[in-house]
Order: structure tokens, then C-alpha cells, then sequence
């Protein structure tokens, strides 16, 4: 997610952090090269010119330049206004005061609604809601199945009517739902390639009739600024409560997630970062913004282990990550967990650290599978001491593992340097993290 972005403000705050004294020439040096790596991302230019001008701000005041760490302290007021800029605060679905609550889906065609509204259903499940999905979207027939497959694959009621309209589909469901007691409605609308009147129309008319407590509008992160643009198209004729940031998984440059609050002034919600029905996520601008900056994600990660996991087991390994106790045993029980946690990249992307450490390429799972085989060579003393592991275990490693010494060697390193990383993540201040991403001297 976002690795483009991340590798290219990386290297302005190396040179930043370098930087011994920092002049206000410097700083106007550096903000424009992140002002260029923001354009390159996509990111909304008026946007990106208010963001500048409020870092610039910030920087050149005098306890900035004149303390010891300006550097590190320019990088944490990027980090804020980062925040800033994303909104903040997390916010979620609005129930109503009386059940059942009423979601409508709505945005182009493609851009992930049905999945979305599939998720978000298992989503409200897991959290202990009886959630109803019914399928409004009347314009292509494969779309009915379509839902009916992913709720059935989620375990939880669809709402169809063939030969309906889809405002009496929207209508019919609410009554559905008042007699089976489920508490809340997601409405799956039909979407157009392009923002159209008829479209309007049919959202406006369902609107209308069911008076939804939330709409959300759900936008491909990957179409950047097109992404933007149409949610204000959609936003200036019928305004909605939230964004849905979807394939951000396969989004490297980030400017959809980074424009679409200033532009249209509603919160992004709910992210979604893969094709899997538990790849969805609430949405946190600080999180976003420090994975951003290539910080790592350590609360969601654990977030998502606690739901996949039992709870206890979770709490254990955020404990242990903050004791800096993490050893290849806690590693490798990780790995069989990703199985279910989704795509290896996707967790991967959450560790403190790993975006660093795999230097650019891509975890792929036959990557992993060795990975696995080298700890699973090792004995139970090796994988909780990896500083007794000598050359002669290295190589019996490797030849037990399949793989070769250097592989070993590997991911020997690559495991100190994650424990190091963990250590200045579990500090916890922000600070201290900007200081885990000074590079190695
Ligand atoms: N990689 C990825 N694919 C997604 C994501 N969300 C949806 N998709 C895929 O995008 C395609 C369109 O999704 P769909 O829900 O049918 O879009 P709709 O036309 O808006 O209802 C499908 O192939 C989905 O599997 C996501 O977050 N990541
Ligand atoms: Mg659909």
C-alpha cells in the first residue's frame, strides 16, 4: 500500500535527518521536494499547496530550527498535519436510535460496492450486530447472484426480489428486516460508469423512500484524482456521511486517500485491501499516516490478530512485541497466522518496520514458504536464542531447510533488525518512532 509514496518521502527525510543545522532555506528545499512527491501521488495540487503552507508554517518557527533534532522535528509536524489532512478522528457507522439502521451503498460501477457491502456485513457481525443485505442494484442481473454468493460466503441473510424496482426492493427489505429482527439494512446499490442523471435519480428515489441513517459512497483508490472528482460530483447533488476507500491494496501513490477529506469534507470511513471478504478495515488517519511514512501499523496488526485469534494470544503477542520478547518461536506462529490474516503483503505492510527491511520487493508466499522452512529447522533453544546460531548451525540449518547459508544469513538479519524496530515501536511516542527510521549508520 502506498509504497511508492513511502519510498520517496523516505528519502527527502533522510536527507532532512541528516542534516545537522537546518536553515529556513532548507526546509523550503525540502518542502518542495515533498510537495513534488505529493503531485507525483496524486494528490489533489490544492490540497497539496495548503498542506506545504501549513507544514512551512509550523517548520520555520524558532524552537524548530534552533533545537537539536530539527529534522526529526519537521518529519513529526508532517506526520500531524498528515493526520490532519486524513481527519483526525475515526468515525463509524451511525445505528439508529430505533433498529433497524439503514446503510446505502452507492457508487460507479466496479469500484467495489457489492464486496464492500458484503464485508461490512460481516464486519457489523463479528461486532454482534444481525445485519440484512439486500440487493438493490436491478440493472445487472448477475449482480443478485453476486450478492447472494457473498452473503451466503459470510453467512448472513440476502434480501432479493427479481422483476422488482429497486425502490420497492429497498422498501420491501425494510419491512424483511423489522420481521426477522435484523438490525441493520445494507443497501447495495447499482452503479454506471460514470456519474450519470439516471443513477442520480434511482439513488435519490431510493433515499427518498427509506431515508437512510448512512450513506456511504465507495470510490477505487486506485483511479487517484478520478476517484476525487466523482465523489464530489456524487457528493454536490446528494450529499453523503462517508467514504469508502476500496483496492488499496493494489494502490501504491496514495492520492485519493490523501485528497478526497479536503476536498469533499467528509470522512473516509472504511478502507478495503483486498479481494478476501475480511479484508476491510476502520478507518485511522494517524495509523494512515504513519503507515505512510513508512512507521508500520503495529495497533492494527494486533487488531487483526485479536479478531482472527483468541483474544488472549493476542494480548500476549502485543506484550511481548512491547518487551521486545518477540522471538522466531512468536515469528513463525505469525506466519501460519497470515494464512488467515489474508495476503501476505497486506500484513506484512503493518509490521514496524518490514517495509524497510525487504528493501522494496515484494514478500511473495513462496518467499515465505522458506522462510518458514529455515525456523522450522531450527531446535526450540536456537529460535528463542538466535545469537547462539554459529556457522556450523547456519549451515546445518540450510541444508535441512533446503535453502542456502546465505538465506539463513538472511533471515538471521533481517529478524535482529525487525526486534530493533519493534523495541522503538513499543516506546510509543511518536518521537521515538521518527527516531527508529533514522537510517543505519
Ligand atoms: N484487490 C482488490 N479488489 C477488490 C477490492 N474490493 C473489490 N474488489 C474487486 O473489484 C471487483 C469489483 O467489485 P464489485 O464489488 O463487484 O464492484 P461493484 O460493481 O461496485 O459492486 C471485484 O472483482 C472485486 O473482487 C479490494 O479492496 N481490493
Ligand atoms: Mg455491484
Amino acid at each position: 500500500m502506498f509504497q511508492d509514496l513511502t519510498d520517496k518521502l523516505e528519502l527527502v527525510f533522510r536527507k532532512l535527518r541528516g542534516q545537522g543545522k537546518i536553515s529556513e532555506a532548507n526546509v523550503t528545499e525540502s518542502l518542495r521536494e515533498v510537495r513534488r512527491v505529493l503531485l507525483d501521488a496524486d494528490v489533489n495540487y490544492k490540497i497539496v499547496k495548503q498542506f506545504i503552507d501549513d507544514v512551512r508554517t509550523r517548520s520555520v518557527g524558532q524552537e524548530v530550527l534552533q533545537s537539536i533534532t530539527p529534522g526529526q522535528l519537521i518529519v513529526k509536524i508532517i506526520y500531524d498535519e498528515l493526520v490532519k489532512l486524513m481527519g483526525t478522528a475515526s468515525a463509524e457507522i451511525r445505528f439508529a436510535p430505533m433498529p433497524p439502521t439503514v446503510v446505502m451503498v452507492a457508487g460507479l460501477q466496479g469500484s467495489g460496492k457489492t464486496t464492500f457491502c458484503a464485508k461490512l456485513a460481516n464486519h457489523l457481525k463479528k461486532k454482534g450486530h444481525f445485519p440484512l443485505l439486500a440487493a438493490a442494484d436491478v440493472h445487472r442481473p448477475a449482480a443478485i447472484d453476486q450478492l447472494e454468493m457473498l452473503g451466503a460466503q459470510v453467512q448472513i441473510p440476502v434480501f432479493a426480489e427479481r422483476g422488482s424496482r429497486a425502490v420497492e426492493i429497498a422498501t420491501h427489505c425494510l419491512d424483511q428486516a423489522r420481521r426477522g429482527a435484523r438490525d441493520v439494512v445494507i443497501l447495495d446499490t447499482a452503479g454506471r460508469l460514470h456519474i450519470d442523471e439516471e443513477m442520480m435519480r434511482e439513488v435519490e428515489t431510493i433515499k427518498e423512500a427509506v431515508k437512510p441513517n448512512e450513506i456511504l459512497f465507495v470510490v477505487d483508490s486506485m483511479t487517484g484524482q478520478d476517484a476525487v472528482n466523482t465523489a464530489r460530483a456524487f457528493h454536490d447533488r446528494l450529499s453523503f456521511d462517508g467514504v469508502v476507500l476500496t483496492k488499496l491494496d493494489g494502490d501504491t501513490r496514495g492520492g485519493a486517500a490523501l485528497s478526497i477529506r479536503g476536498v469533499v469534507d467528509k470522512p473516509v470511513k472504511f478502507i478495503s485491501v483486498g479481494e478476501k471478504l475480511d479484508a476491510l478495515e476502520v478507518f485511522h488517519p494517524d495509523r494512515m499516516a504513519s503507515r505512510i511514512l513508512g512507521m508500520g501499523d503495529i495497533v492494527t496488526l494486533v487488531e487483526k490478530a485479536q479478531d482472527q485469534f483468541d483474544e488472549r494470544k493476542a494480548q500476549k503477542l502485543e506484550e511481548k512485541i512491547r518487551k521486545s520478547q518477540f522471538t522466531f518461536e512468536d515469528f513463525l506462529d505469525q506466519l501460519h497466522e497470515v494464512k488467515k490474516m489474508g495476503s501476505l503483503e497486506q500484513v506484512m505492510s503493518m509490521i514496524p518496520g518490514m517495509n524497510r527491511l525487504s528493501g522494496g520487493a515484494t514478500l511473495d508466499d513462496k518467499a515465505l514458504v522458506s522462510v518458514e522452512a529455515i525456523i522450522q529447522s531450527m531446535t526450540k533453544e536456537e529460535r528463542a536464542k538466535p545469537a547462539i546460531i554459529n556457522g556450523g548451525r547456519r549451515r546445518r540449518i540450510a541444508s535441512g531447510s533446503g535453502t542456502s547459508v546465505q538465506q539463513v544469513n538472511k533471515v538471521l538479519k533481517q529478524f535482529g533488525e525487525m526486534q530493533k524496530m519493534m523495541k522503538t515501536i513499543s516506546k510509543g511516542k511518536i518521537p521515538r518512532i521518527l527516531q527508529g527510521m533514522r537510517p543505519p549508520r
